[in-house]
């Protein structure tokens, strides 16, 4: 038996990857019934003479959306423009990573439609300030670093510009990439299935994107925990379990007021809690 990794699956076909060489794997029915489905990501014994997946071992964690385990950080692909910045679908994709203990990154795309910058360097500003790394899809040097030794994802609405970046990386790489429909007014998704492909000492999935999250199997608390610029302001709430909503002396809310915790970033934690 042999230890390899997943990094490819095609309806029922998985290709796992043993020191650089790949065999295109099936899985034990056992799994199927057990309703295990092995992931992109996962670490597998297989039998290498007969191709079968046998065994998957435990996973470090797992995403539904890209449907990937393992993952070490993710690039939030996030356009500023065609499509436009959503700050909702920008905090529901924290939401999901910091739940999940995934290194978020959030990388800024379309920034060359812009008019001007302005409203964008506040949110720059603002999401480092709380302890984020962002970065803009023109640093590809520092973008470069980023992937030694970790499987990373890029995730992100459709449109965004997974793919084009990915390619603009590494030069080896031709992923197709396309325009996002005008006649729809939404992205026809170009990345259709989840690879993992070595990329500057690391491995990185790029993913079809989506044009809204769920987060319905999360709770309120849940979400509330995830909104990481909340944690040094929430000691000082009335109220120990405060859900920084309609309570009275909230330290959050307080914090809201003096411009400390941005509006939208608020907004969308409303949004979210009320669903
Ligand atoms: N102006 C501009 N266009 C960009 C930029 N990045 C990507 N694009 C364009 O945006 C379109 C969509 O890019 P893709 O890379 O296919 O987007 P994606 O996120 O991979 O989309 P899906 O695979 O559908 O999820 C393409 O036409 C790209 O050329 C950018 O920084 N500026
Ligand atoms: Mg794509
Ligand atoms: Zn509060």
């Amino acid at each position: 038996m042999k230890q390899g990794r997943i990094i490819k699956l095609i309806s029922n076909d998985y290709t796992v990857s043993l020191n650089g060489i790949k065999y295109l794997c099936k899985c034990r029915g056992i799994f199927r019934n057990k309703n295990i489905k092995p992931l992109v990501g996962d670490l597998v014994e297989f039998d290498e003479k007969n191709k079968i997946i046998e065994k998957i071992l435990p996973r470090k964690n797992e995403l539904i959306r890209p449907p990937v385990s393992n993952i070490d950080q993710a690039l939030i692909i996030t356009s500023v423009k065609s499509p436009d910045f959503s700050s909702n679908l920008l905090s529901k994709q924290l939401v999901i990573l910091e739940y999940n203990q995934i290194k978020p990154i959030i990388c800024f795309t379309k920034i060359d439609l812009l008019e001007n910058t302005k409203y964008l360097d506040k949110l720059i500003n603002y999401y480092q300030q709380i302890g984020y790394t962002v970065l803009k899809n023109t640093e590809t040097d520092k973008i470069k670093q980023l992937f030694k030794n970790k499987i990373s994802v890029f995730t992100g609405q459709t449109g965004a510009g997974k793919s084009t970046l990915i390619n603009k990386i590494d030069s080896n790489f031709k992923l197709k990439t396309g325009e996002i429909s005008k006649s729809l007014g939404r992205g026809k998704h170009t990345t259709r299935h989840v690879e993992l492909y070595p990329l500057n000492g690391g491995l990185v999935a790029d993913t079809p994107g989506f044009s809204d999250i769920d987060l319905s199997s999360l709770s309120k608390e849940d979400i509330k925990d995830n909104f990481i610029e909340f944690e040094k302001y929430k000691e000082k709430c009335k109220y120990r379990d405060c859900m920084h909503d309609k309570e009275d002396v909230c330290a959050v809310k307080e914090a809201l007021k003096e411009g400390l915790i941005l509006e939208e970033r608020y907004l969308d934690y409303l949004n979210l809690i009320h669903k």
